[in-house]
């Protein structure tokens, strides 16, 4: 179909406008087809961009080397353009709209000459689902079409429950790398020195220029999923949050569903199919990043996966850390800024041996271990379809969702933070939510490893003012007849004093998920210690036998530091100031009761 035939003439004037400014060679409409697929790793190849892996090793998959001045989100290139600037909040980068426009169309001009213009309609959430929302991408990347093949639903199917007047969030994307008649291609496109990734919240559109990686170029994941949909939920009475979903089942054969909120390669799709350690449990997944959720009629909080594959921190993915990880990414597969062998597989940190000689890195040059520099970049990805998992939840396409007991937040922290604690209510859990705070990682470029307040795991995500977003969720937890999930604070990265980290995590963090299942059917103080900051486990309804923690090292994780509670106060006093009039007064009221609980 050409795109001149479209029904939906928002949908065909919008094209034909972005084609007059961004003077395309050529504009297709994806299908979403097999063949299609097919046919664009083709054409990466022949570019350059992709090279097939070993078809014994990783059958029907390949690889891909950024450039490396674009390797990872970029949060200070990221906007919020709101008609207004405290609608964005202090926690945005913001510009005005208008003239955010006049750059952006200044650089979108010409910017696809010489190349395809691909239009790609996609479903987050099952296509024609009540709680799944449409977007188009236009694109002048084959590699995000493939990609955006294996993370959404993609194609025909998807114009047709758009119908003629359906809404769609329109998402513009270029590299950024015009071409002139006869001039070769680059293997990675880009314009790395001038990228914008730019979101309109009131218009619901996006604009992103100059990157080809990940939630950069991906539109339909951090841009839509959580930025233009945030913006949404808070206008229709919903959530779109920066969770993980899993399903957990006890050995009577009980199930209930978790959602958890951790930064940036914080350990979000190792939860989501974690094998448990402890025996007669079960881990299954539903998503491993964005959840978006609401309460129905019957008052039960349900979430779905809006998502269909799974793009995951590579480094530090094994048979051991995630053997459902590793199944699921291998075939049908694409992998960028990993290394990769002389027998053409994939190589990683931590893939659980050592590279084989003659092993070429992310950047295509040989890799020495003895050098210090990895061989896949730290924020190389695999982008892996979800029906793959061998663990996949059989209700992860439900339309509907599946009923969420508990809310776990988490984050990095070498100290303070114990290893799991829970909240007194649900304003109190909101509270444990907008404290976070977490170490940096490689997937954001920046600074590795510096300690900042990363609220709900949104603090690069959230499409609107911060102060409003924490109002949000209080409000939706007042909601009369709601049954309110239980929110938890959980902390694998606790250090000891040699640095090194104190909780095993992976498979044993079931034993916490055993922890949370019960502490959801008990009541009061059942298996549980009162604190200042909350409810811990008390040490015999934690699960710990057959693990090799010292008491001194159980006393860390297990107990609450009230010095250094107090010791954030200040800071997180000094944090919620920074939102001013736009912060809840609930959440005020919470941080002077912890402050009194800590002080009596
Ligand atoms: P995004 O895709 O960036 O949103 O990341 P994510 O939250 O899904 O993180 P992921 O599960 O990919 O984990 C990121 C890093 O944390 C990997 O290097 C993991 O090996 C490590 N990690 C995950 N779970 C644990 C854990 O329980 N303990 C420890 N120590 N490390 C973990
Ligand atoms: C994240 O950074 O949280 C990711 C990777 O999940 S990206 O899609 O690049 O945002
Ligand atoms: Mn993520």
């Amino acid at each position: 179909m050409k795109t001149d035939d479209l029904r939906h003439e928002r949908l065909r004037t919008w094209i034909a406008e972005m084609a007059g400014l961004c003077e395309p060679a050529e504009i297709r409409l994806c299908d979403g087809s097999p063949a299609e697929y097919d046919e664009l790793c083709g054409r990466l190849v022949a570019s350059g961009t992709f090279r097939p892996l070993s078809q014994a090793r990783k059958p029907h998959s390949f690889y891909a080397n950024s450039d490396p001045g674009d390797v990872a989100r970029v949060e200070d290139r990221t906007f919020i353009c709101s008609k207004r600037r405290e609608d964005a909040g202090p926690t945005n980068n913001w510009a005005e709209p208008s003239e955010m426009k006049r750059i952006l169309r200044g650089l979108f001009a010409g910017s696809m000459r010489g190349r395809t213009m691909y239009v790609i309609p996609y479903s987050m959430g099952p296509i024609g689902g009540a709680l799944s929302k449409i977007g188009v991408e236009i694109s002048d990347s084959a590699y995000v079409v493939v990609n955006m093949h294996i993370m959404a639903r993609v194609g025909i199917q998807v114009l047709e429950a758009l119908g003629p007047e359906g809404d769609f969030v329109p998402c513009l994307h270029s590299v950024g790398k015009p071409l002139a008649p006869g001039q070769a291609d680059v293997p990675w496109p880009c314009d790395k020195d001038r990228k914008y990734i730019v979101h309109f919240p009131e218009e619901r559109a996006i604009w992103s220029y100059g990157s080809g990686y990940g939630g950069n170029a991906l539109l339909g994941k951090k841009c839509f999923a959580l930025r233009i949909a945030s913006a949404m939920a808070r206008d229709q009475g919903w959530l779109a949050e920066h969770m993980l979903i899993l399903g957990i089942t006890n050995p009577e054969g009980r199930k209930k569903y978790i959602a958890a909120a951790f930064p940036s390669a914080c350990g979000k799709t190792n939860l989501a199919m974690l094998i448990p350690t402890i025996p007669g449990w079960k881990v299954e997944t539903v998503g491993d990043d964005i959840t978006w959720m609401r309460f129905g009629q019957d008052g039960q909080l349900r979430a779905i996966n809006p998502e269909a594959g799974f793009f995951g921190v590579a480094p530090g993915t094994s048979e051991s850390s995630n053997p459902n990880a590793m199944a699921s990414l291998n075939r049908d597969s694409i992998f960028t800024n990993c290394a990769v062998t002389p027998e053409n597989d994939i190589w990683w940190e931590g893939i659980g041996s050592p590279a084989p000689p003659w092993t070429i890195d992310w950047q295509g040059k040989l890799y020495d271990a003895s050098s210090g520099k990895p061989g896949a970049h730290p924020n190389a990805r695999f982008t892996a379809p979800a029906k793959a998992c061998p663990a996949i939840d059989p209700e992860w396409e439900n339309p509907d969702g599946v009923p969420i007991s508990a809310i776990l937040f988490g984050g990095r922290r070498a100290t303070v933070v114990p290893l799991v604690h829970e909240a007194f209510s649900w304003p109190h859990g909101v509270f444990m939510g907008s404290i976070v705070a977490s170490e940096t990682t490689a997937a954001a470029a920046g600074t590795l490893g510096r300690l900042r307040r990363d609220p709900f795991a949104m603090l690069p995500f959230c499409g609107y003012n911060m102060g409003d977003y924490f109002g949000h969720w209080l409000e939706v937890g007042a909601r009369p007849g709601a049954w309110l999930p239980k929110f938890f604070y959980v902390n694998w990265f606790r250090k000891g004093s040699d640095g090194s980290f104190l909780w095993p995590g992976y498979g044993e963090n079931s034993r916490i998920l055993k922890w949370v299942f019960e502490r959801c059917d008990a009541t009061g103080t059942e298996g549980a210690e009162r604190t200042p900051i909350g409810f811990l486990p008390s040490r015999k309804a934690l699960e710990l036998e057959g693990l090799d923690l010292s008491e001194s090292m159980l006393d860390t994780l297990l107990s609450v530091d009230r010095e250094a509670w107090k010791a954030e106060l200040p800071s997180i006093a000094e944090y919620y100031a920074s939102f001013g009039e736009r912060m809840p007064k609930g959440l005020s009221a919470e941080l002077d009761a912890l402050r009194e609980r800590l002080e009596g």
